[in-house]
């Protein structure tokens, strides 16, 4: 029984150098484990069985390391990976650590650093693709304000578009294989973060030179932190096509960025989520964008990261129960049964359909009238997830 949750390659499990490897700084206290290098994280993610690991340039590459130490420790880094099996499906680029970024980077007013910012985003490509990246994330930590006396949002976002127009292009010139997967927050570290939400990426990336190219990298935290139902976004993306990465971890809704380990908060959402993933085919990584509480030691973040995966195989485990109960299903079908009487009315348009439709008598009462049986439905969710179904 306890095998059908051990973590396989087929799974897609991916933490990044920075989740495993968080020192639990917070902005009120000091580090509480010391620093692991990516040689050891990659060790530390082999033994918890995680599949993959992703990294900003910085977690690997020190901002001022020298070309030859880069050299050293790309070759450690490759060799890890090559001992353990672990391989790297996604990259990205640190840009909002170093005070450079205070105002932002594509999105800065001033424009040698949204110049550095292309360059320093191009190099970390290069250092992504060099390692096997796929999928590389735009995460827009500094991209906006506290004041929107400092920043014209339209001019915020068509420096954004003509940045990501570039990169998409410089990705193109190099011949490379590798998709742009954009991560919305609302806030944190800014006061208000561009791109806020789902919704607003994916309407940015229709604005785009190569729309084709640029996903979505939405993150549980991030949609939850605004009070918004994170499945609803998924949900948006997936039908758009563009769920080319997903960041799962938990978070109380209305909190600052928590970042808690997948599950730890909401279940029941988690299960949802889980569901939908697995029901529609999801092929990406599940990438555990999360850190472990900031009481814990090593043991602690192993603990968390084997829990992470835990709970997403168990999720799955539920949600095949939940498709498999027959009273569920049962409802499932009363609730969505169809008598075939509006079948004339259903599908495109045509001007015959419109004026039959107009002309048809409907018992708006009688369909009013009619119980749903949601709370029966919602109880037996709560029981497949607490084990008596
Ligand atoms: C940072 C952030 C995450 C982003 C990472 C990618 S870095 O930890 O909180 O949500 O996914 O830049
Ligand atoms: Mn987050
Ligand atoms: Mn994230």
């Amino acid at each position: 029984m306890s095998d059908m949750y051990e973590p396989k390659p087929e799974h897609k499990f991916t933490f990044g150098l920075w989740t495993v490897g968080n020192i639990g700084r917070d902005p009120f206290g000091e580090p509480v484990r010391h620093p692991l290098s990516p040689v050891e994280i990659v060790h530390l993610l082999a033994d918890v069985g995680a599949y993959g690991v992703n990294f900003h340039d910085n977690d690997l590459i020190p901002i001022d390391a020298t070309p030859a130490d880069r050299d050293r420790i790309l070759r450690e880094f490759k060799a890890a990976l090559q001992e353990t099996g672990l391989v790297v499906p996604m990259a990205t680029t640190n840009l909002f650590a170093d005070p450079v970024f205070k105002d932002g980077a594509f999105t800065s007013n001033d424009p040698k650093v949204r110049a550095y910012a292309l360059q320093k985003t191009m190099r970390a490509i290069d250092l992504g693709v060099e390692c096997g990246a796929k999928v590389y994330v735009f995460w827009g930590g500094r991209e906006g304000v506290e004041s929107d006396a400092a920043k014209d949002p339209q001019e915020g976002l068509k420096r954004y578009r003509e940045a990501i127009n570039f990169l998409c292009a410089y990705v193109k010139d190099q011949g490379y294989d590798l998709k742009f997967a954009l991560e919305p927050k609302p806030n944190e570290p800014r006061g208000d973060i561009y791109l806020a939400t789902v919704g607003h990426a994916l309407a940015f990336i229709n604005t785009l030179d190569h729309p084709d190219m640029v996903g979505l990298n939405p993150e549980v935290a991030h949609e939850t932190m605004a009070g918004l139902n994170f499945l609803h976004g998924v949900a948006q993306a997936w039908d758009a096509g563009k769920l080319f990465h997903i960041d799962l971890n938990d978070q109380v809704i209305g909190r600052y960025d928590q970042d808690f380990r997948f599950g730890a908060v909401n279940l029941k959402a988690a299960f949802f989520l889980v569901r939908f993933l697995e029901n529609v085919g999801y092929q990406g990584s599940r990438h555990f964008d999360a850190h472990a509480y900031r009481t814990e030691d090593y043991e602690g973040v192993k603990a968390f990261a084997r829990g992470c995966m835990r709970t997403y195989l168990i999720l799955k485990e539920k949600a095949r129960r939940f498709d498999e109960d027959a009273e569920i299903q049962a409802l499932l079908a009363e609730i969505t049964s169809d008598d075939g009487t509006m079948a004339p009315f259903q599908g495109g348009y045509s001007r015959d359909k419109a004026d039959a439709l107009k002309a048809h008598p409907f018992d708006r009462v009688a369909l009013g009238r009619r119980g749903l049986a949601y709370e029966r439905l919602d109880q037996l969710t709560n029981e497949v997830l607490l084990g008596v179904r």
